[in-house]
């Protein structure tokens, strides 16, 4: 493929191919744009079994979200155009290829560029109003949480670690007490929701009847690390991209830790509100694309 920028070839691997590179981050080069409107091409040769064309922009692209800019698309083939469509810019967060981050070390983990943060800002306390300030929320190390999110060809997976300092797991026969993390991606049509016991049992999903029932297309691990004051609970879940939704349109995603200190639910922190909300996708939750 060839890159032009206002009529100025500015990329190209027409000599070597791509060299069978499918992630969207395998080729990245610099371009400068002018005030105003400007013409970007992307020329395509394809061979015998067809071409995707994937390509996303730097972070200082998100900054124009929500202020009119737009794109005109149009795809041309030899004999002319072929369609066209108009769209506003709108931003998704590129999922890095980790493929370790179920497998691997958590301290290794817990050194990287988080995707997220579970913080004071985000703690939903069921106590607050009441006069015994035992049960309010007593700092981060009573609950607080970072997400990683990475990807390869086969799965998405979350990796939630938890500071919580009375570690009551969740079963799936107590799900709506105890301690547990809860998972929502939402593509344009559907929603996945899941939730995942601090006792490390599996990945559930409630199903229409209210019931809590294993899926299939996900695993998890939790691991409890405890140091003298507090402890951290590792969430990892490994989820088969085949059991997504539809990515047309793209993702979004949300997370939400609970946390059961004496016996029943104590409080939550949600990493964007509204998880039972099915239609994410006006930048409420996390949106993001797959490589
Ligand atoms: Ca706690
Ligand atoms: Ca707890």
């Amino acid at each position: 493929m060839a890159w032009y920028i206002n009529g100025a070839r500015v990329w190209d691997d027409l000599q070597t191919g791509n060299g069978g590179q499918v992630a969207i981050d395998s080729h990245e080069f610099e371009i400068t744009l002018k005030k105003g409107p400007n013409l970007i091409v992307a020329e395509v040769l394809s061979g015998s079994q067809g071409y995707q064309l994937d390509c996303a922009g730097s972070d200082e692209l998100a900054e124009i979200r929500g202020k009119g800019q737009s794109f005109d698309l149009e795809l041309w083939s030899a004999s002319g155009r072929m369609a066209s469509l108009h769209l506003p810019v709108a931003t998704r967060n590129v999922i890095p290829q980790i493929g370790d981050l179920y497998t691997g070390d958590v301290d290794d983990i817990a050194k990287r560029e988080p995707a997220g943060r579970l913080d004071e800002t985000t703690v939903i306390n069921n106590w607050s109003l009441e006069p015994d300030s035992s049960k309010w929320w007593k700092g981060s190390a009573d609950l607080s949480g970072t997400v990683w999110l990475g990807s390869d060809q086969k799965q998405l997976v979350v990796a939630i670690a938890v500071r919580d300092d009375i570690f009551r797991p969740a079963s799936p026969i107590s799900i709506d007490s105890g301690d547990s993390a809860r998972i929502a991606i939402a593509g344009p049509s559907a929603d996945l929701q899941l939730v995942i016991p601090g006792d490390g049992s599996g990945v559930y999903r409630r199903s229409d009847k209210g019931a809590w029932t294993k899926i299939l297309g996900a695993e998890a691990k939790v691991q409890r690390v405890d140091d003298a004051t507090s402890g951290m609970t590792w969430y990892r879940v490994a989820i088969d991209r085949n059991s997504l939704p539809s990515i047309a349109g793209g993702l979004a995603i949300n997370v939400l830790v609970n946390d059961d200190d004496w016996g029943v639910h104590k409080q939550s922190e949600a990493w964007y509100p509204h998880i039972d909300t099915a239609n994410p996708l006006g930048d409420i939750w996390y949106p993001f694309v797959t490589p």
